[in-house]
């Protein structure tokens, strides 16, 4: 720790002793989050807009509001605003890239037409970052989503354009896990859905799972390619039925024994995913959670330090099912600093996942003992324990900026490079 400051260093130091009262080992929590990587969402950097340059608007229900200025245009400036979250970030991470940022070199390349060497510029980056990273077909931003309906369109030839599209997409996924070295989760969600009471709720998941079933027949080694599905409840426009509900992915999910993607915000507003992950991974082989935030809606909010949050970090730690779940991020926010946006959201995500590892094995000797009254009253004393002074400690040991420090990056960058921008 060469470049600890003096005070942190002096926190540091009695925060270890007050863990150390509880038997906790704070070295070893920051050696285990140290090992945990988080997926970077690549479309918070641009307002998910992507790389096609169709003119084709946001759509599929989602949303992003706001007109902060330094928009990612192009893929070198995704990259660089990149490089400078991850600079603020510690730890190793991964990218998670949707595929309409691909690089088609100025032509129109079509969603079914996308091809390995349309990423590797992506995959070079990573590599020499020493990343891995997670990717997405993009069924949405598309003429032939427009009316909402994709795998579940229909007509047939709407249906194969986005079968072939999401096959794409797999062997895509394998050609970056193959070349990285770790395994992309290659994540499934669409949009479809009825803004308004539809008659007949059977017919579009048949055809969801039929396409599914297409596109999957396929087998990819696990070493490069992991198949996720993210299941929601509604959307803009998609309010009184989505074809891909929960019950519907998670049936499908344990039936092909892929991985589910859970998405914070897919429930009913005041339903957590937390409760979620200890019953799904009795069935499912893996999961993938998007770690985003609600606000009254499927708003994706950038995450912050809260209930949902933390208790999503205590069930993957107490658990043990860190190993076999794979944490990405997904809120867009086009109203603050974009850069800003990732390291807020990616330093909550892990200080949730610090604050979880550094629980004593005296909550559980109580609950085990019976006495559910100590459980209450040291779970309320923990949220009193120095954890960020562990976590500062643990910002300069990865040589990243400790407490607030890493916004005068933000600003520097935000007047050198962003508000350059047109
Ligand atoms: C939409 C889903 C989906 C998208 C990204 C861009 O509600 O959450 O994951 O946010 O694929
Ligand atoms: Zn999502």
């Amino acid at each position: 720790m060469a470049k600890t400051s003096k005070l942190i260093a002096r926190s540091y130091s009695v925060a270890k002793d007050r863990y150390a009262e509880y038997g906790v080992d704070t070295d070893a929590a920051m050696a285990a989050l140290s090992k945990i990587a988080i997926s970077l969402h690549c479309w918070q950097g641009d307002d998910v807009g992507g790389f096609e340059n169709t003119g084709e608007g946001l759509s599929g229900g989602i949303a992003v509001t706001g007109n902060y200025p330094g928009r990612a245009r192009t893929p070198d400036e995704l990259r660089a605003d990149l490089d400078k979250a991850l600079s603020l970030i510690p730890g190793t991470h991964r990218l998670n890239l949707h595929a309409f940022y691909g690089e088609f070199g100025g032509r129109k390349v079509d969603r079914d037409e996308i091809r390995p060497e349309h990423f590797r510029g992506w995959v070079d980056w990573a590599k020499s970052n020493g990343m891995g990273m997670d990717f997405n077909p993009t069924c949405f931003a598309h003429p032939k989503a427009a009316d909402g309906f994709t795998l579940s369109h229909p007509k047939k030839a709407v249906r194969d354009f986005w079968i072939r599209h999401c096959i794409a997409s797999r062997e895509i996924g394998a050609f970056i896990g193959k070349s990285l070295g770790t395994p992309a989760v290659t994540n499934v969600w669409i949009p479809d859905g009825f803004k308004d009471t539809p008659v007949d709720r059977l017919s579009p998941r048949q055809r969801l799972a039929d396409s599914l079933d297409k596109v999957f027949a396929k087998k990819l080694s696990p070493k490069h390619n992991l198949d996720a599905v993210e299941c929601k409840l509604f959307g803009i426009g998609s309010e009184s039925y989505v074809v891909g509900s929960h019950e519907f992915y998670m049936g499908y999910a344990v039936k092909n024994q892929k991985l589910l993607c859970l998405d914070a915000g897919h429930f009913h507003p005041t339903e957590g995913i937390a409760d979620k992950l200890s019953s799904v991974l009795m069935y499912v082989p893996e999961i993938l959670l998007h770690v985003s935030r609600g606000v009254r809606w499927d708003s994706d909010h950038v995450v912050t330090l809260d209930d949902a949050l933390q208790s999503i970090a205590q069930e993957l730690v107490r658990n043990k099912l860190l190993g076999r779940t794979h944490i990405g991020l997904d809120f867009f926010d086009a109203s603050i600093n974009r850069i800003a946006a990732w390291a807020v959201g990616t330093r909550n995500t892990l200080k949730a996942l610090l604050i979880a590892l550094l629980e004593p094995a005296a909550l559980r000797e109580a609950e085990k003992a019976g006495d559910l009254t100590t459980r209450l009253a040291l779970m309320e004393d923990l949220k009193g324990m120095p954890w960020g002074a562990v976590w500062d400690a643990y910002c300069e040991s990865q040589d990243v900026p400790a407490g607030n420090d890493w916004m005068a990056e933000v600003k520097r960058y935000e007047s050198d490079v962003l508000a350059k921008r047109g």
